[in-house]
């Protein structure tokens, strides 16, 4: 039973990405804990914090999680990753790596963009000074949409003529066409939904150029929530390039600028966070991820020598005294936010929280997406035998659970499912 959230790291080359995925992934002190069976080389793991249920039920010393950990009734859950290499300007024409890439997209939940802020890299990713920054998240939407509506505006004919001829709703034609994307068919209703009434009423007469193309703008607001990180803080630049960033996409009432949200753009130092981690692991310093500072004094640390010991120096100044973190952690959070996926927590006994006859509890914690039904969570856990003997389901307090009961956050997101076989 995998928790199955993906994050797509997307930006022009040497925008960060790779950092980004090394600052985040904890790969060589957690082996082996995730659920995830293979790492690619270009996957990462990241952990997403929620609350533990643990910690209310006064159980958290024997809070055993199978993936991520657990500490003080604040769980880590491991989302996956994914580095999606080589997005130039005119990649949805085939240049560069093509549709391979774009084709990457289809696992993804929701984006991480990652931008170069420095300006010292251009459009294609070379190497230059004074680069203005500020069309990178543009283009980058442009692209997706280009590639999601050029798919659909070679067959869009042949479409429409089967639309009428079976009489299907629009949401059901789109579906049909739109399901390769890993799209489940409520995003695309919401999708719709975006549009005006009366657009919808007249799906027949839709050009591919016009009516449907401003769908796939709708679509993809839906289908790819994209997170921002404007990387490269600590470069000299930087500064004045978020300014202009953000002036831009601030709008009026948090509406969607090139389907960014000003709320959803973080400031990051993904190399300040790799060198920090880098500097925990060995030793020399204690610093928790996500936090405004390190110290170098507390018991046990090895002593820094001088040029570590201003490298730290210059991250504390330019980075966290004046962001107030490396953003890193801040943008994994923000992206499982966007979606609004809740943990939840299967178990055997609603007495012990784990197998009756292990000492564990709460072994177990998956993300789903908000609106699952008790009984779609049956399904989705390990499957058949839940499926087949369904009996019902109960939470804390012995509190029978309907099975289309929505599971909500602290209130019904720690089941027991009984099984007739
Ligand atoms: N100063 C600074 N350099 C960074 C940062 N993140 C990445 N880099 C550098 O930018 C270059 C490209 O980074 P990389 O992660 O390989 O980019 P990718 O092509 O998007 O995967 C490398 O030299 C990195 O060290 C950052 O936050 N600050
Ligand atoms: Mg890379």
């Amino acid at each position: 039973m995998a928790s199955s959230f993906v994050i797509a790291c997307v930006g022009k080359p040497s925008a960060g990405k790779s950092s980004f995925l090394n600052a985040v992934t904890d790969a060589s002190a957690k082996v082996g804990n995730f659920p995830f069976t293979t790492i690619e080389p270009n996957e990462g793991i990241a952990y997403y914090p929620v609350a533990c249920p643990c910690a209310k039920m006064g159980v958290s010393e024997r809070c055993k999680p199978r993936h991520g950990w657990c500490e003080g009734g604040r769980r880590h859950v491991p989302v996956r990753l994914l580095d999606v290499a080589g997005l130039v300007p005119g990649a949805s024409e085939g240049r560069g790596l093509g549709n391979q890439f774009l084709d990457d997209l289809r696992h993804a939940d929701v984006l991480i963009h990652v931008v170069d802020a420095s300006g010292t890299t251009d459009a294609s990713g070379r190497e230059t000074r004074g680069y203005d920054p500020v069309d990178d998240i543009q283009w980058l939407r442009q692209e997706v949409e280009a590639w999601i509506w050029g798919n659909l505006d070679r067959k869009w004919a042949g479409v429409v003529r089967r639309h009428v001829a079976v009489k299907a709703s629009p949401v059901e034609t789109l579906h049909a066409q739109l399901a390769g994307y890993g799209t489940p068919r409520d995003v695309v209703q919401r999708a719709l939904d975006r549009l005006p009434r009366e657009l919808v009423g007249e799906f027949s007469r839709w050009e591919a150029g016009k009516e449907l193309r401003r769908f796939v703008g709708a679509f993809l607001d839906e289908r790819f929530p994209t997170i921002v990180a404007l990387n490269k803080i600590d470069m000299a630049d930087s500064d004045k390039n978020i300014s202009a960033i953000m002036k831009r996409y601030h709008s009026k009432g948090g509406a969607l600028v090139d389907g960014v949200r000003i709320d959803n753009i973080v400031l990051t130092s993904a190399l300040g966070e790799c060198f920090l981690r880098k500097m925990q692991k060995q030793r020399y310093i204690s610093y928790e991820t996500g936090s405004d500072d390190f110290s170098t004094d507390a018991p046990g640390l090895k002593p820094l020598d001088e040029k570590a010991g201003r490298r730290l120096e210059t991250i504390r100044d330019l980075v966290l005294f004046r962001y107030g973190s490396t953003g890193v952690q801040e943008a994994i959070v923000k992206a499982v936010d966007a979606l609004g996926y809740i943990p939840v927590f299967p178990v055997k006994s609603l007495s012990t929280f784990g197998a009756p006859q292990q000492g564990a509890a709460f072994r177990d914690c998956v993300l789903v997406r908000p609106g699952t039904t008790v009984r779609e969570f049956a399904k989705k856990l390990h499957s058949q035998v839940i499926d087949r003997g369904y009996a019902g389901a109960e939470t804390i307090g012995g509190i029978q659970l309907g099975e289309s009961d929505v599971i909500v956050a602290g209130k019904n997101n720690v089941i027991k499912y009984t099984v007739s076989e």
